[in-house]
């Protein structure tokens, strides 16, 4: 890749993270109950066909009929929540997730254990202790699935470039559905993950972009229990980049998991986005451009793929910006002009908070 392709402003990497999640969100929204691993194949075909679709006008190819899941109902609840208070308000914050929950419960195909919180939150009216819920899930250890890492990319916006101020807001946003310091420290991580990608010139070795963003993670996140599971699956990751064009897929998911939980989700979304930097790492795929190509690896291997894309996309947002995805595309998912708007607005204010700590 040219170096040039990388000199992108910053308001096109706040935007390619916003619809970068919702591009993974809703491609691998299509495979996500398929518990296997799929032929690279079946998922181009499906990638082409949306594309050919609306370049052709297809009926029944409107803008928008690519529908999103719960990943990007609750990115936007909270997205909508700190740009409309201009703060992070909990109880807003649960009022909005229990609210869209509750307008389609089935259809966005939300983690199984989240929706007692939901209904705990429902039957307070989201007044109290929004915090209680979550603290209740599985036995009260709370919940370690991947829900709250998923949502997390409106904060790595809003605080950009100020660190401690977006790990307060993550941890704090994680604990109204996650309390398990598994499930908050995949958030902190993916958090990372999108700032890195967003302050990084050309990576030249994806190894050292993870060693640095693991001494990063263990240096500096406030929650210090259940650390090491992430750092073996950061390990692990570098074991994999090592390997180069060598990796199967059976190799990630044995590895990395690729799974509902935190830890089977946050660590291959990183890796996906790092193995998909070289352009003929997945000989399959290397006619696409590195958006593309990460999005398109991680639903073909992920388990939980709707997720983990999403994830993934929104760290190659960060980092190649929002023309890298396709135009069909955009138009095809659900939510892309809220998508935009969101960012828009979480630049404006990240900008005005950069310039207030400057004065
Ligand atoms: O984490 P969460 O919001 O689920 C997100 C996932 C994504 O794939 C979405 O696309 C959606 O499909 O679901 O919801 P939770 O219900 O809190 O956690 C998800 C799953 O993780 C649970 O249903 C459990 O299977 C598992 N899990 C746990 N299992 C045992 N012990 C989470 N925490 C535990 C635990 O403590
Ligand atoms: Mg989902
Ligand atoms: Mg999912």
């Amino acid at each position: 890749m040219a170096t040039q392709e990388l000199e992108l402003s910053l308001l096109s990497r706040f935007q390619g993270v916003s619809l970068g999640a919702l591009f993974g969100d809703c491609l691998g929204a299509k495979f996500e109950t398929n518990w296997s691993v799929l032929p690279y194949e079946k998922v181009i075909s499906y990638y082409e066909t949306i594309k050919d679709k609306v370049a052709m006008g297809t009926p029944k190819a409107d803008s928008g009929f690519v529908h999103y899941t719960d990943d990007t109902c609750m990115t936007f609840d909270l997205a909508k929540s700190l740009t409309k208070n201009r703060k992070y308000k909990p109880q807003d914050v649960a009022k909005r997730f229990t609210e869209t929950f509750f307008a389609s419960p089935k259809e966005r195909n939300y983690g199984r254990h989240v929706a007692k919180v939901f209904s705990k939150l429902k039957e307070n009216s989201c007044r109290g202790d929004v915090y209680k819920p979550a603290s209740e899930q599985f036995g009260g250890s709370g919940s370690y699935g991947n829900g709250s890492a998923m949502r997390v990319s409106p904060v790595a916006l809003l605080h950009h470039d100020n660190i401690i101020e977006m790990l307060t807001l993550v941890v704090a946003q994680s604990k109204l559905t996650h309390t398990n310091p598994r499930g908050i420290n995949g958030a902190v991580l993916q958090a990372l993950a999108i700032e890195k990608a967003m302050t990084s010139g050309k990576i030249d070795n994806a190894k050292i972009f993870c060693q640095e963003l693991l001494d990063q993670f263990k240096e500096i996140t406030p929650i210090k229990e259940d650390m090491e599971i992430f750092e073996n699956g950061m390990s692990n990751v570098m074991e994999l980049l090592e390997k180069e064009s060598e990796v199967t897929p059976r190799e990630i998911v044995s590895k990395l998991g690729t799974g509902v939980l935190a830890i089977q989700a946050v660590p291959p979304a990183i890796f996906f986005f790092l193995h998909s930097l070289k352009t003929n790492n997945v000989p399959t795929l290397s006619t696409y451009n590195g958006m593309v190509r990460t999005v398109l690896y991680a639903t073909s291997v992920s388990h939980d793929s709707d997720t983990v894309a999403c994830m993934a996309g929104a760290i190659a947002g960060a980092y190649y910006g929002v023309d890298s995805i396709p135009s069909e595309w955009v138009t095809a998912c659900e939510g892309s002009d809220k998508a935009m708007k969101l960012a828009n607005k979480l630049y404006k204010m990240n900008e005005n908070s950069r310039k207030n700590k400057k004065s």
